[in-house]
């Protein structure tokens, strides 16, 4: 652990604000009922339940399930059928015994959610139970309100909904999501970053994040795909290709925001030697393929080959490290020799003349992240990006994205490309398919094919106020601003 760098996260770690929110009830439960409290927005907070009992004197403890759930949908998911890869111990249900009513029950654990389930499981044939009122203190270090934008009803919806999605996940660090994992990825930060920079510019909150990733970096310099902060900070033992890669366009977005050249000197070495590992994958200039699962990311998709996409975030990132030298005025020679070379081995090793479409390994897979990727990386210029991206559009075969996270690629990639006002409907119609199923926030996962996608065995694990689905409110102000 490079304590200097943990001092420096330490010292930009913001203080929370809270709010106050109660619901109060009358509702009087027997064994088997539930009633369920809508707080009319998504929270992310601590919840007290003041309970007490009705009918004769309590003669037992009253035994209740809570659930808390972030969607109505939510709501009628049957846990316990839950049986996927990803701990259950994520699902936002506590089962407890209140021994002595009335009382007052605080839950120590921070929840994310708009509803609240209380089911009663046990009483007595002497009393029932009544929740007479629910207490939340709601938590968040992102400023106090930004103004909505958007050209119509629908585009404001969109803003809104991110710009909640954002500040929910703004706490101590910016987590990925405040249901699950709560914790700090490089892949989300870099697009939290960017959608902060456009709106609540809580820029010492992204330093915060960069020293953390940096300090955890292990002994050869290799940054994680996340970092835990609890019981402190540690980083998670397993890194991912792009998501290491990702601190080097992270780093220059940050550098060109605030112009702090401190940090950026500090943090620039780290910098390069994620280049510099990431070096280790390739034969020559061609990246080799890998079947471990998770060994790069891009996208929640199951089936997706990461060959190809690997390289075009490689030349992304070693394009961002050549800019960030430049401005810094250091010497990129060697970079930017490399970067030409395994473009146009890219080129020649993935690019299918035939189809005009990029492909990915062995089978020559075709999709959406292996293609957005390189119109990212500016292998083509950008004219030719434009047709790529038509092709892309007509390949009925291509894997299409499932996460907000790939969609925000595509909609960059897009506008990249001048096809701004495609952009801007692809954003519309996909983020807009969240507001229209009433989402308060925006979700980890959105395959409008598959209502139930979720790469982890069960969507009851699914996170519905994620940080990578937060961009609409990045797009908007930058590119969408006027008309
Ligand atoms: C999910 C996390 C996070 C993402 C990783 C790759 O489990 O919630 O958002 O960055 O996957």
């Amino acid at each position: 652990m490079n304590t200097e760098f943990l001092k420096k996260a330490e010292e930009a770690k913001p203080r929370l604000t809270n709010k106050s929110h109660s619901l109060k009830s009358e509702r009087i439960l027997g064994e088997n009922e539930s009633v369920v409290y809508d707080f009319g927005m998504h929270l992310v907070g601590y919840a007290k339940l003041y309970c007490s009992a009705v009918g004769a004197h309590y003669d037992a403890p009253a035994l209740i399930k809570v659930r808390f759930c972030e969607t109505a949908q939510e709501l009628d998911e049957d846990t316990s059928a839950y049986n996927g890869w990803i701990s259950k111990g994520w699902l936002q249900e506590e089962i407890i015994r209140l021994n002595e009513l009335p009382c007052k029950y605080a839950f120590n654990r921070r929840f994310a959610f708009r509803y609240i389930k209380v089911e009663v499981i046990a009483t007595s044939p002497k009393f029932k139970l009544r929740v007479d009122k629910i207490a939340v203190k709601s938590v968040t270090s992102a400023p106090e309100k930004i103004a909505v934008c958007g050209r119509n009803k629908l585009e404001k919806a969109i803003d809104e909904v991110a710009l909640k999605t954002l500040s929910e996940c703004m706490q101590y660090e910016f987590e990925d999501g405040p249901k699950r994992d709560m914790r700090l990825w490089l892949g989300d930060l870099r697009l939290q970053a960017l959608t902060n920079y456009q709106t609540y510019r809580h820029n010492d909150l992204v330093k915060r994040c960069l020293y953390l990733f940096a300090a955890t970096a292990d002994e050869n310099g290799n940054i994680s795909q996340c970092v835990f902060t609890k019981p402190e900070v540690a980083p998670d033992d397993t890194s991912m290709f792009d998501y290491s890669l990702l601190f080097v366009p992270t780093l220059y977005d940050y550098y060109m925001t605030t112009g702090d050249r401190q940090t950026v000197n500090e943090l620039l070495p780290l910098a390069e030697k994620q280049i510099e590992l990431a070096r280790k994958q390739f034969d020559g200039n061609a990246i080799r393929d890998c079947d471990r699962l998770g060994w790069c990311f891009l996208d929640w998709s199951l089936e997706l080959n990461k060959q190809a996409g690997a390289q075009a975030v490689y030349i992304y990132a070693e394009k961002a490290l050549v800019r960030l030298l430049k401005e810094l005025n250091k010497e990129c020679g060697e970079y930017e020799s490399d970067v030409g070379l395994k473009s146009v081995k890219a080129i020649e090793r993935f690019y299918d003349k035939t189809q005009g479409l990029f492909v990915s390994g062995e089978r020559s897979q075709i999709s959406y992240a292996t293609n957005v990727w390189f119109v990212l990386a500016e292998v083509f210029s950008s004219q030719e990006n434009a047709s790529l991206l038509e092709r892309l559009k007509n390949c009925k075969s291509a894997i299409k994205p499932v996460t907000p996270y790939m969609m925000h690629h595509y909609v960059q990639a897009l506008i990249n490309s001048g096809l701004s006002d495609t952009g801007r409907k692809v954003m519309c119609d996909y983020w807009g398919g969240m507001v229209e199923k009433g989402a308060d926030t925006f979700w980890e996962l959105y395959n409008p094919e598959n209502p139930n996608e979720s790469p982890y065995g069960g969507r009851a694990v699914n996170s519905y106020c994620h940080a990578w689905s937060c961009t609409p409110s990045y797009f908007l102000r930058k590119y969408f601003a006027e008309g």
